[in-house]
């Protein structure tokens, strides 16, 4: 209560001053010159406002649109990585799955008369070749090279059963001495087997293999037989594994039938 009159007794004579010394300053400006001052201070002011929440390209907009392509990218590479899984996925089922179909059931005469059919392949990685013993030279000529296969892969691996067969494909000519007398050249394991005309279509049919013999052929003809030419691998399983044809070199084979049977014995823990 005793403040307010000294106050006010103060206030006077200190604004009288203020007065004196603020007018003729600011009347010494021009109103035009004041003017432009604070528009343009304004002008400085608004942009300086914008420019404080877009630090360089980073506008809102910019950051949200940022933010979005990044979500978009992280979305599309996950797809696409999704996409590949899926595609690799397919190739290897496609792989087991899509192996050619070759093989299948038959029954043949072995050339010493014992009757052999395709259950007798299990357990062994069998060589199955067609040709014919009038064969000039193109079914001799494999079956050396078959009879290098073997004689390697006995010593390489000792404890793998091999049962390499030859499967004639001129049922008239080919009687099972006859098949005897030929295979005696070569490796003392190949298997001869014969058949009918019927069984000798039916098991070429089930491996593929293309033959001319006529189904009427005159064993006491001299007529020639087309024949495919391929040695096939199966594995213990039965299951097909790969056709040598007759550019593969011995070499080629036995390295590719060591793989194989590696492969096997890894897999399955078993010796064959
Ligand atoms: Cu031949």
């Amino acid at each position: 209560m005793s403040l307010l009159p000294i106050r006010q007794s103060l206030q006077s004579p200190v604004r009288a001053v203020l007065r004196r010394t603020t007018q003729p300053c600011r009347s010494s400006v021009p109103s035009s010159t004041r003017a432009v001052a604070r528009r343009g201070y304004a002008d400085w002011r608004s942009s300086n406002t914008q420019d404080r929440t877009a630090v360089g390209v980073f506008t809102p907009t910019a950051a949200a649109l940022f933010v979005a392509t990044g979500a978009g990218l992280f979305v599309y590479f996950r797809h696409e990585k999704q996409q590949l899984l899926e595609k690799r996925q397919k190739e290897m089922e496609s792989r087991s799955v899509g192996r050619p179909q070759v093989g299948g059931p038959f029954k043949l005469q072995t050339h010493d008369g014992r009757t052999l059919t395709d259950a007798d392949l299990l357990g062994k990685w069998s060589f199955v070749y067609f040709g014919f013993s009038n064969c000039p030279d193109i079914c001799p000529a494999e079956l050396d090279k078959l009879t290098a296969v073997l004689s390697s892969l006995e010593k390489s691996h000792p404890t793998a059963s091999l049962l390499p067969l030859f499967i004639s494909v001129d049922p008239a000519r080919d009687t099972p001495a006859q098949l005897r007398t030929y295979l005696a050249d070569f490796h003392p394991s190949i298997v001869g087997l014969v058949g009918s005309y019927a069984d000798t279509r039916a098991v070429c049919k089930a491996y593929r293999v293309y033959f001319s013999t006529p189904p009427d052929a005159d064993p006491a003809g001299d007529y020639l037989v087309d024949h495919s030419i391929y040695v096939y691998l199966m594995d213990p399983r039965g299951q097909f594994v790969e056709a040598f044809g007759q550019s593969t070199e011995a070499a080629d084979v036995i390295e590719r039938v060591a793989r194989e049977m590696d492969a096997y014995r890894a897999e399955t823990g078993g010796l064959a």
